[in-house]
């Protein structure tokens, strides 16, 4: 079943390694057909080529957009080997069989990614490209397809052994298929975003993976689990964005907690510091300096942010990259890294640092995804972002300025803490964060005791939560909750507000003679 081709035909928009694969086919003997650019990349190198125009005796037309959609060329690919009635009606039309496609498409995900206008990206919509690659690995029994600059040293070495196997054309078959499905995945996700407004965005009846597996991962969460990173071809600052300059291979926990970190830290614009464990921040802090808000992020959970990974909003600096370098960091990552801050953490050898060029955009909209039997949930990701003109002071008392700021701060971090969140913050510092609770009651206290853990590590009387404010990332459903966070000394709340005993709620705060407001929008992060 070992099979050479005679008549192949390349076109191809990335011309890396397309002289030395086409030299390797004329040395065989093989005619050569090709585009327009292909085919001059091809004559400038001294290669024999026919441009299709000239093997079909049809032009391109239409700017181009009509070069390969003719019978001559998808009867070439298509047509039967095995059946007679298929030879003999190429014979009839004269139609030569094309045994070899060597095809990949119009720069699509690389034009939107470079700001073009709408207009240009749609005129890097491929069609004729994507037809011969779906034609040619329909008919793998006869043709082989190839659509990376990946494959071509493995299908010269199968023309070696005396030619392609049945088994590598339909790993190709495979491949070419994968690359047109995330192809029109990465087209339709861009039609998609057109029709967003205001942040709105629309779920399409069909999702196609558009993702592009990246490297696989040396296992998942657990080591019998496998794992990738897939790629969807956004250029957000972020992971897709992100340069590892030093360290050990990232795992799927450091990646899936990075993003976390770095989602988390986009939410502010003083300098800022956030501190992961497993997926939930255990040490938020905004201040002057980064290193003053490494400090204070710190303080808040020195336990666990052991091994924990580290995310900031400004280009890291050597002061803050000395101190963070004094305790076990998994990962660092930051917009950028000063040389001075790069020699620090130089010597560390297993720590890893990523430099993204910048920082996410909290508010910018997309699509987020989990997985459940038979398929998986999709939702617009949670860009909201409360302000102070949204909240709604409920009590008799009204939150003071230092309150204020802080209690828009706590709710900021509350978007990024597991449900049930209850987040105490003093001087835009979190004192204490409960995570992942099946009872709101459960994550004050929890917060509330890790705050007395860390003031008594530090050699402090009073718990951190003393004269704190609190956040809620959805409604108290009772008076309880809120009366947990009163006793942990927070003299302000925020929550969204909607529960039908809300009033009983707000009886409770004004008892108390604390300052309560609701921010209609809640953060469920489950
Ligand atoms: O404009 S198309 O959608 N119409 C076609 O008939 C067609 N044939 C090949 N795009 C078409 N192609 C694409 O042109 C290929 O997929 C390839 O990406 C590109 C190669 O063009 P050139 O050889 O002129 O650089």
């Amino acid at each position: 079943t070992r099979f050479s081709p005679r008549r192949a035909l390349l076109s191809v928009s990335d011309k890396t390694g397309l002289v030395d694969l086409a030299r390797a086919l004329v040395a065989r003997n093989v005619e050569i057909l090709s585009t327009g650019g292909s085919a001059r990349t091809l004559r400038e190198a001294g290669l024999p080529v026919k441009e299709v125009s000239e093997h079909t005796g049809f032009p391109e037309i239409l700017d181009g957009r009509v070069k390969t959609l003719v019978p001559w060329i998808h009867g070439g690919i298509l047509g039967r080997r095995d059946r007679e009635e298929h030879r003999a009606q190429m014979q009839e039309h004269g139609i030569a069989p094309i045994d070899l496609v060597c095809v990949n498409l119009y720069p699509f995900a690389a034009t939107v990614a470079s700001g073009a206008d709408a207009e240009q990206c749609v005129e890097n919509i491929d069609i004729g490209g994507p037809a011969m690659v779906r034609a040619a690995a329909k008919n793998f029994a006869s043709v082989a397809i190839l659509t990376s600059p990946a494959q071509y040293a493995g299908f010269l070495a199968a023309l070696e052994q005396g030619g392609t196997t049945l088994a590598e054309r339909r790993d190709w078959a495979a491949a070419a298929y994968t690359h047109t499905a995330a192809y029109d995945g990465m087209i339709s996700a861009w039609f998609t975003r057109q029709g967003d407004e205001e942040g709105k965005v629309a779920l399409p009846p069909v999702l196609t993976l558009s993702g592009q597996r990246d490297e696989l991962l040396r296992y998942g969460e657990n080591p019998h689990q496998a794992a990738a990173f897939y790629r969807d071809g956004s250029a957000r600052p972020g992971l897709a964005t992100a340069r590892q300059i030093q360290g050990k291979a990232l795992s799927y926990n450091n990646l899936n907690d990075t993003d976390a970190a770095f989602e988390a830290v986009a939410e502010f614009d003083e300098p800022t510091v956030v501190i992961v464990k497993h997926a939930n921040p255990c040490g938020v802090a905004s201040a002057a300096t980064l290193v003053e808000a490494w400090k204070a992020a710190l303080r808040c959970d020195p336990v666990s942010a052991f091994g924990g990974i580290v995310a900031m909003n400004r280009t890291l600096d050597e002061a803050t990259a000395e101190q963070i370098s004094a305790i076990f960091t998994e990962v660092i990552v930051a917009p950028d890294a000063d040389e001075g801050a790069k020699a620090i953490l130089a010597k560390k050898k297993n720590l890893r640092l990523l430099l993204t060029g910048g920082v996410p955009d909290a508010q910018a909209p997309g699509l987020s995804f989990r997985s459940v039997s038979g398929g998986f949930l999709a939702q617009s990701r949670d860009n909201g972002h409360v302000t102070e003109d949204m909240l709604k002071v409920v009590t008799r008392r009204r939150p003071t300025e230092q309150e204020m700021a802080d209690l828009l701060f706590s709710f900021r971090v509350a978007k990024h803490v597991k449900s049930n969140a209850v987040i105490y913050v003093k001087n835009q510092a979190t004192v204490g964060i409960g995570a992942g609770q099946m009872s709101r009651v459960d994550s004050a206290r929890i917060a509330a005791r890790k705050s007395e853990d860390a003031a008594h590590a530090a050699g402090e009387s009073e718990a951190l939560t003393e004269g704190s404010v609190a956040a809620s990332d959805a409604f108290f459903p009772f008076a309880d909750g809120l009366e947990s966070v009163v006793a942990a000394g927070a003299t302000a709340v925020i929550q969204p507000g909607g529960s039908i005993r809300d009033q009983e709620v707000i009886d409770a705060a004004d008892a108390a003679g604390i300052a309560m407001v609701f921010t209609g929008m809640r953060h469920f992060r489950h």
